[in-house]
């Protein structure tokens, strides 16, 4: 998909501020770094409209952004930061937990994964949470230009095993620097949308 307007319409911290309309919708998750931010500039063929590398301890919000009037795409603030205090990790499962679990135009959740390396035990309870409530999902593998093409099937299925991935779940590999993923990404999104 050729994307030619984008919107932040709202960083929304409780369901009052979720935009209206019933556009449909995909959350974006996954731990930081994994280069979520790379994804959704990717995808949307910006430079930098999600902000690379955001800190730890700032404020948590759901940062909905409004594509050619089409659809949202929801980016959800990263999870496994090591320093995230008790009381920061609970506020955040509880601002998810309260999205997901109510949010009809939710139509899949979009979780990305590092290709290099076996899912953590972060990225699998996150996936657990995500098939206890019934969710549709699309794994993004990520960072797939720094493995030889020749490994890629090799990494792809320790991924498929390691997340206990659901058959109707899709495994997508994907790189920001090369595009490698990108049509395969639309074509899972506008299937779901
Ligand atoms: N080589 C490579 N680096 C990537 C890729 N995606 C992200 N990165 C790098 O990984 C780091 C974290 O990326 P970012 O998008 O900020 O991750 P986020 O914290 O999940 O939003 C940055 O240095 C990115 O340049 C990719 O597909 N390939
Ligand atoms: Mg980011």
């Amino acid at each position: 998909m050729k994307v030619n307007t984008v919107e932040l319409v709202i960083s929304a911290v409780r369901p009052e501020q979720y935009p209206e309309g019933g556009l449909p919708e995909f959350a974006l998750a996954g731990r930081s770094n994994v280069g979520k931010s790379s994804f959704i500039n990717k995808m949307l063929g910006r430079k930098s409209l999600a902000r690379t590398s955001s800190k730890p301890g700032k404020t948590q919000t759901l940062n909905f952004y409004k594509i050619e009037e089409k659809l949202f795409f929801v980016d959800v603030p990263g999870y496994g930061f090591a320093k995230v205090s008790k009381k920061e990790r609970e506020a955040w499962g509880r601002m998810i937990e309260t999205y997901i679990t109510n949010r009809k135009q939710l139509r899949a959740v979009i979780q990305l994964v590092d290709l290099r390396h076996p899912p953590t035990a972060d990225d699998v309870t996150m996936y657990n949470f995500l098939k206890y409530y019934e969710l549709p999902c699309v794994i993004i593998a990520t960072k797939a230009d720094k493995i030889p093409k020749s490994k890629w099937q090799k990494h792809l299925k320790i991924t498929r095993e390691k997340l206990d991935l659901e058959a109707s779940d899709e495994i997508i590999l994907f790189s920001s620097e090369t595009g490698e993923g990108k049509d395969k990404a639309w074509n899972a999104i506008q299937a779901r949308s």
